[in-house]
């Protein structure tokens, strides 16, 4: 054979070095790499971005965040008054409604994720709710609007015409959530001041909530007196909820349990008759995750996969698998099966009425022993 069609050898594991997949230009659209998953943070730089237009560059001098409508004292608060505040720190997980969408057969519209539109930081931040005391809610108060500084055109029919800024909303009774519920305005990732990407110099963080709830570059909170119907609530990122059988559009808010596999990845070659550790990430919405159960025969049967460190309120979970390769090369389909503790578990099938969001039945992940 000529040696100038060899194969080369594969990387020796752990050679190589991780880096984000970049999934659209401008605007920035980075994948973080899930099968390099090590360690319960994302390291700033590997953490996925989601941005719907240009990165707004805001100076923090000049910058001051509005809190305006339905309150008893509007408020224009500047960063050093916002830091001022006693601040807390926890690690939220963040994935995207359309996490996966690179996996729906036929393809669905949009930023084709695989398996890397969800990532984990410790964020540091004011709770929302100690701002809405501080301006005091007036009665009547229904809905709290957030607002980034970033603005362009929609894609997504119908949309209005002309440029809009991104703004979602939480009803008051999420906004005013404690403790390891609180909606958090943070300033910090990781121990860094937010990166621009992330929304420098102050963004939500909605722990529970699909990532479209954690407005980035925020200068607005309006709080308004009826439910809030924006185009990224309304147009985009909702979906088809069935009441009394009538399809009605509802914007999407929770996540729901989902077991994603790191590795072996997507096609991996495994080497047979081994042990190899199949692990990777569960988290879900409001109740933790109980279980995660791994097939390796493509769905026929499922075994306990290891939860491993500490179950952490709305933070993904690691766990591990010991699989015993088979003796003969073959091609295996693996599957993982989130279940948290009120029983909620991942569908087999794929549920239309998400459109292209929520990705939540189980993934096959195909791979090549040999
Ligand atoms: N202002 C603003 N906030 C935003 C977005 C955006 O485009 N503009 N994208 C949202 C979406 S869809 C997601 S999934 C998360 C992603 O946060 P990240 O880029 O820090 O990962 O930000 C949300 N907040
Ligand atoms: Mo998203």
């Amino acid at each position: 054979m000529d040696d100038a069609f060899a194969v080369p050898p594969p990387a020796p594991p752990g050679n190589d070095v991780p880096a984000v997949i970049l999934r659209e230009k401008e605007p920035e659209n980075l994948e973080s790499p899930f099968s390099s998953l090590d360690g319960l943070l994302t390291p700033n730089e590997l953490f996925y971005v989601r941005s719907h237009f240009a990165t707004p560059a805001l100076d923090p001098a000049h910058w001051e965040l509005a809190v305006t409508g339905m309150v008893e004292r509007p408020l224009r608060l500047s960063l050093d008054q916002l830091m001022a505040l006693p601040a807390v720190t926890r690690p939220v997980t963040l994935e995207c409604a359309g996490n996966n969408r690179i996996f729906l057969v036929p393809q669905a519209q949009g930023a084709q994720w695989g398996l890397g539109a969800v990532s984990t930081a410790q964020w540091t931040g004011v709770p929302l709710s100690a701002v809405l005391r501080q301006a005091g809610l007036k009665l009547g108060a229904v809905d709290v609007v957030l607002q980034g500084a970033d603005e362009g055109e929609a894609r997504e029919k119908p949309k209005p015409p002309g440029k809009l800024h991104y703004a979602r909303s939480l009803p008051l009774h999420r906004a005013l959530a404690e403790d390891a519920d609180s909606v958090l305005l943070a300033y910090r990732m990781n121990g860094q001041p937010l990166p621009p990407s992330h929304g420098f110099p102050l963004r939500a963080v909605v722990p529970g909530w699909y990532g479209m709830a954690s407005v980035k570059w925020l200068t607005h909170i309006h709080v308004v007196d009826r439910p809030f119907t924006g185009y990224f609530q309304s147009s985009d990122y909702a979906y088809w909820q069935r009441l009394n059988d009538l399809p009605v559009r509802t914007p999407i808010t929770e996540m729901f349990p989902k077991a994603s596999i790191a590795r072996p990845a997507v096609l991996e070659v495994v080497p047979r008759s081994t042990h190899y550790r199949v692990h990777g990430a569960a988290w879900g919405g409001d109740a933790p995750i109980a279980k995660v159960e791994l097939s390796t025969d493509g769905g026929q049967t499922f075994s306990a996969a290891t939860l491993l460190g500490e179950a952490l309120p709305h933070c993904w979970r690691r766990w591990e698998f010991d699989w015993s390769t088979p003796p003969q090369p073959q091609d295996c389909t693996l599957l993982a099966r989130a279940t948290d503790t009120q029983g909620r578990s991942q569908p087999s099938q794929r549920d239309g009425d998400w459109g292209s969001y929520v990705i939540v039945h189980m993934l096959p992940i195909d791979v090549h022993v040999r």
